[in-house]
């Protein structure tokens, strides 16, 4: 798969017109995933709040201001309870995501025997834990953790801008590590934070032109928290919230760049219309987060996710995702 997207050509292909472009984008989908699957996530948030860093979008950073509690590592068999609910209702990953700027190698026990646990009910596992050292990822890689989630969320130049308790490199020495631990890469980002088309290029083209394609790839709407610097800057400018355009243009062009990966329709869903979430399954997104509650904020819910499968004639993806068969055949070529 090419690695080496140039910036022009990526923002060639965001300028393309809007059915031009979603035919491509459908098309590339088609020869690499089954166009009626969908893989189901379920997120659960394991270690709420007091986050030290920054991320003006996050409602979990102790620097806003936006009423969310903190809580502590929550129990291991806790999480189970949790994982096997999500099991029951179809879910083919369970993602648990703590607020932490970094594990500390204390909380490292607790959290692979969840990882454990969750893997032996046949549950694919990712954990989104912050920044890791390589030690850290060996770990999570020897109790068998399938997924590191870990966004870029944006082009390098908007990144600075959202966040200032650490940096791009940072973000991509970690996914160095993930990936030399030999865990699947999970890496995306969120649109809508008031970037401009090309800060959309520059995310897309950084996810693009790693050494390799993640195989999972969060498309996150920004969810317009209170007291986030930039919920609170989206409320005084409403016309900065992402068009709906705009958005399916994003998901298309990611589509388009990385075949193989899962593109998934994640934070946001539950504002966006069913039309708009069709018009993203056309232009190649194949996985959402399922149950009526991301880590903080509220997401779509299973029944209106069920009647709008049924409308749309979806189906939940089972057992091995069609890209890692393709992984596999690419392999071996
Ligand atoms: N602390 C870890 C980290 O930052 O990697 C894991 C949890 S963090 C909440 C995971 C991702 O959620 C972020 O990288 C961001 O893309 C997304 N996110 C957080 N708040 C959001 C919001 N209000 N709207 C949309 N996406 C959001
Ligand atoms: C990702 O890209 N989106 C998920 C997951 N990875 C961890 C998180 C979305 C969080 C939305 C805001 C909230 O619930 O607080
Ligand atoms: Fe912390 Fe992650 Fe939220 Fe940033 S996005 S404040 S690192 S929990």
């Amino acid at each position: 798969m090419r690695t080496d997207w140039t910036r022009a050509e990526i923002a060639a292909l965001f300028d393309l017109p809007f059915t031009e472009l979603v035919f491509r984008a459908a098309e590339v989908h088609r020869a690499h995933h089954a166009p009626d699957e969908v893989q189901l996530c379920t997120l659960l948030s394991i270690k709420t709040g007091g986050c030290a860093e920054d991320c003006g979008y996050c409602s979990q950073s102790v620097h806003a201001d936006s009423g969310v509690k903190a809580t502590k590592l929550m129990a291991v068999q806790e999480v189970l309870q949790r994982a096997a609910q999500a099991k029951d209702a179809g879910s083919q990953r369970f993602c648990m995501g703590a607020a932490w700027r970094n594990p500390k190698d204390r909380d490292m026990p607790a959290i692979v025997e969840i990882v454990k646990g969750v893997r032996a009910m046949g549950l694919e596992t990712c954990m989104t834990l912050g920044m890791l050292k390589p030690h850290q990822a060996e770990m999570l890689a020897d109790a068998g953790l399938d997924y590191y989630n870990h966004n870029i969320d944006s082009s390098p130049e908007y990144y600075e801008r959202a966040i200032s308790t650490r940096t791009m490199a940072d973000r991509l020495d970690t996914l160095g590590h993930v990936r030399a631990a030999g865990i699947n890469v999970c890496s995306g980002g969120i649109v809508g934070m008031g970037e401009t088309r090309e800060d959309r290029v520059g995310f897309v083209h950084t996810l693009a032109t790693l050494p390799q394609h993640p195989e999972s790839v969060p498309i996150n709407a920004l969810v317009p928290v209170k007291g986030t610097v930039l919920g609170d800057m989206l409320a005084d400018t409403p016309l900065a919230k992402i068009d709906d355009i705009e958005f399916v243009r994003t998901v298309a062009v990611a589509r388009i760049t990385m075949p193989l990966s899962m593109v998934r329709l994640s934070a946001g869903r539950e504002s966006m219309s069913e039309a708009t979430q069709a018009l993203c399954f056309l232009a190649g997104a194949n996985s959402i987060f399922t149950g009526d509650k991301l880590l903080t904020a509220p997401n779509a819910g299973d029944d209106s996710d069920g009647a709008m499968f049924a409308k749309l004639g979806l189906k939940a993806m089972r057992g091995e995702e069609p890209m890692r068969a393709c992984g596999a055949a690419e392999a071996a070529e």
